[in-house]
């Protein structure tokens, strides 16, 4: 059984944070050290540890992540500029936080990503 992170509690509303959008499967709020001047994070309401973990059964909350990123990305005024959506998976991506999370990232020039 994994183990709860931070994000769960957040899903719960038992601890703030600024949450954009939340449904039945997927919940979205603003990422405490911001990156850019638009930084969301979009995490599925059960947990996946990491993208590794990601089932066939998990598809439809993926893809619920993904429809509301450009929903979100809309609704912040950054959809035409452009973003970036990142997920990072374990210690060589980088990955804090092991709940399955999509970083929306935009509202200036992010540059090149892999330089
Ligand atoms: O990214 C994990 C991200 O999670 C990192 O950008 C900070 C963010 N974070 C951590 N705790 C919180 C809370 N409590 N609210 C909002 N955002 C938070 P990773 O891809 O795992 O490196």
């Amino acid at each position: 059984m994994a183990e709860e992170t931070i994000f769960s509690k957040i899903i719960r509303r038992e601890i703030p944070a600024d949450i954009l959008y939340q449904d039945d499967l997927v919940t979205a709020f603003r990422d405490i050290t911001p990156k850019a001047p638009t930084h969301v994070l979009i995490i599925p309401n059960h947990l996946i540890p990491t993208t590794n973990d990601i089932k066939a059964s998990d598809e439809k909350a993926l893809g619920r992540m993904m429809s509301v990123a450009a929903k979100l990305a809309q609704e912040a005024g950054i959809a035409e500029d452009g973003y970036r959506l990142i997920m990072n998976c374990n210690h060589h991506g980088g990955q804090e936080v092991f709940h399955v999370h999509m970083h929306l990232l935009g509202g200036h020039p992010l540059g090149p990503m892999l330089s």
